[in-house]
């Protein structure tokens, strides 16, 4: 029997819950006022539909200081202990998170920092044979919203991915429990963001299952003229369907049964039937 890959585990389209458990959140920081309140939250988005929900414990926004590793697992601990056997991802960019979230039954790790952050990332994901995401980020989260320069964003994102994948697979990993993401908002402008959908066929070609984090980001609330940070809703679902017709395989989402829906539709679409 063949081992099942990405692809098997998160079919095209597959939609990740999101569930921050950071008082400082970019749309949702300080949601949850327990592990308990997170939990529940996390069971009705996969009850909604999706195939998968990301545990994160430190803020990645813009401007966002890092946590130290004691309260990152002070904060999702108790999450991951209380969604013992549901499908989920630890969103981390630490080792010692990554190994005590799989022990507590993860199924991938999400890293924004694509191992750079803390290179044993790549054993602990290997030893246990769990999925990798890898997300391009220009600077770091204090900082890559000043000036993110780029000469060719799409071509610049999609070889430091296919350099990320390289190394991930040097350090043990298996390359079929691998996705890629461009990073929407992570050291881009509005623009670069939208050139990054546009022709996400550049980063499809990579390869690897394409995961993409649109959901709210702050580039639509300026395609929608909005003032604030946070994008809404309607705009993240036309956002993602435009991402799902460039062949983007998961999609990042706050507000689950809503992206379901978008996506059962343009799925529904580009096979041109009812039935799966
Ligand atoms: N975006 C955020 C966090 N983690 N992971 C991946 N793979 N891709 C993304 O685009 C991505 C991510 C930021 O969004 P959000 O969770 O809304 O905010 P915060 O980082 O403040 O928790």
């Amino acid at each position: 029997m063949s081992v099942a890959t990405f692809a098997d585990r998160w079919p095209r389209p597959s939609v990740m819950g999101i569930v921050n458990v950071t008082p400082d959140s970019f749309s949702d920081g300080g949601s949850y006022a327990s592990a308990v309140d997170a939990a529940d939250a996390a069971r009705r988005m996969l009850a909604d539909g999706a195939a998968l929900v990301d545990v994160g414990g430190e803020s990645t926004r813009p401007g966002a200081e890092p946590v130290s590793q004691e309260e990152e697992l002070r904060r999702v601990v108790p999450v991951l202990e209380a969604l013992a056997g549901v499908p989920l991802s630890i969103d981390t960019s630490r080792a010692d998170v990554a190994r005590r979230a799989i022990e507590l039954g993860a199924a991938m790790v999400n890293d924004v920092s694509a191992l750079r952050r803390e290179p044993e990332v790549a054993e602990v994901v290997a030893a246990a044979g769990v999925d990798l995401c890898l997300m391009h980020m220009q600077g770091d989260p204090g900082t890559m919203q000043v000036e993110p320069r780029y000469d060719d964003v799409v071509s610049e994102v999609a070889a430091f991915l296919e350099d990320r994948l390289r190394f991930a697979v040097e350090r043990g990993v298996a390359e079929e429990r691998i996705c890629v993401d461009p990073g929407i908002g992570f050291g881009k402008t509005p623009d670069q963001n939208l050139e990054l959908v546009r022709r996400l066929d550049t980063i499809v070609a990579i390869g690897r299952p394409v995961l993409v984090g649109l959901s709210r980001k702050s580039t639509l609330a300026r395609v929608q003229g909005m003032p604030g940070p946070v994008g809404g809703e309607p705009a993240s679902l036309g956002a993602a369907v435009a991402a799902f017709d460039r062949g983007a395989s998961v999609f990042r989402v706050h507000d689950v049964p809503a992206h379901v829906a978008a996506l059962t539709a343009a799925a529904a679409v580009e096979r041109g039937s009812v039935l799966a």
